[in-house]
């Protein structure tokens, strides 16, 4: 008995979606982030950026990406520029915030996103909201700022939906190739800008992302300098040798003569460059503290 009811379940179902015109509540997916098998390249990005929904229908969002991201959905006159820089230690920006029924102007957030496990946060996997009425709501990274958002728009019930969710995931794999794609093309520009002295900290065009140190191993002299360049649009990291610090985000050290031991450039934002000078022989490991955990780390071997 048990048995058969299993088995003619899924018949009833379909049957009664294919009677409506397939306009009953469903379900939708967004990705969240996006990378190369590599984990080298992160795509900063909501994948479908817009998704045309009807009342009623729920969206969930899934981590497909190691670097963490959020889902948020800001309070009604509150700005994205007010929330930044994301704070890594406060709830409202590393917790669930709000139910699981989106109201249309109440602060809602998903917590931290992530493909993996070891990002430092309380990571979520996937986050579901349903949308009860019609409007059109944005929403936005709060690691990346006014760069990474979507737009959720619902239609009133029964409206035809102009994309299936398969028509969707066709359009998300193309762009997750294109993210790729133009992510080794800067990964590619960044070798020719790098040499022993010069470290090109990661790279970014505001969407794709190099979440890698280039070279990852230079060899200099006792005495001279490298210089780490963060030459992206969007993306912070850090230069960090030594133990690493519980906070990474301030500066620890004195760059201006390094012989071991801890030191941290602090958040290094795009466009800044942090020069070390290297006064004794050895070799010095370093890492990005935000990115290290999915392989962003280099070598610094000093001869006499
Ligand atoms: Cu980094």
């Amino acid at each position: 008995m048990v048995l058969l009811l299993a088995l003619v379940l899924p018949v009833a179902l379909s049957g009664t979606a294919a009677a409506d015109g397939g306009k009953s509540a469903r379900t939708w997916t967004v990705q969240v982030g996006s990378e190369s098998s590599d984990q080298a390249i992160q795509g900063m990005s909501f994948l479908p950026k817009n998704i045309y929904i009807n009342a009623g229908d729920k969206v969930t969002w899934e981590a497909n990406a190691a670097e963490i991201h959020t889902v948020t959905f800001l309070a009604e006159g509150q700005t994205i520029e007010s929330t930044q820089p994301f704070d890594p230690f406060s709830p409202l920006y590393i917790s669930a915030q709000g139910g699981t029924s989106y109201d249309g102007h109440s602060y809602y957030n998903s917590g931290v996103m992530s493909n993996v496990s070891n990002s430092g946060f309380a990571e979520v996997s996937s986050y579901t909201l349903k949308f009860p009425d019609t409007g059109d709501f944005t929403y936005y990274c709060l690691v990346h700022g006014a760069a990474q958002k979507g737009t959720v728009h619902v239609r009133a019930k029964g409206t035809d939906y102009p994309y299936t969710q398969e028509q969707y995931n066709n359009r998300v794999e193309r762009a997750e190739r294109a993210i790729i794609r133009d992510g080794y093309q800067l990964w590619s520009d960044a070798r020719d800008q790098a040499d022993n002295h010069t470290v090109i900290a990661g790279a970014d065009d505001g969407v794709a992302m190099v979440m890698r140190f280039i070279e990852p191993k230079v060899v200099i002299h006792v005495g001279e300098k490298v210089s780490f360049v963060n030459n992206g649009m969007g993306e912070p990291h850090t230069i960090t040798f030594g133990t690493e610090p519980a906070n990474p985000f301030p500066p620890l050290g004195d760059p201006t003569n390094y012989t071991g031991g801890q030191l941290n450039s602090g958040i290094l934002p795009p466009g800044v460059t942090f020069t070390v000078t290297f006064n004794k022989a050895g070799v010095y490991d370093y890492i990005c503290a935000l990115h290290d955990y999915f392989g962003m780390a280099g070598k610094v071997v000093v001869k006499d």
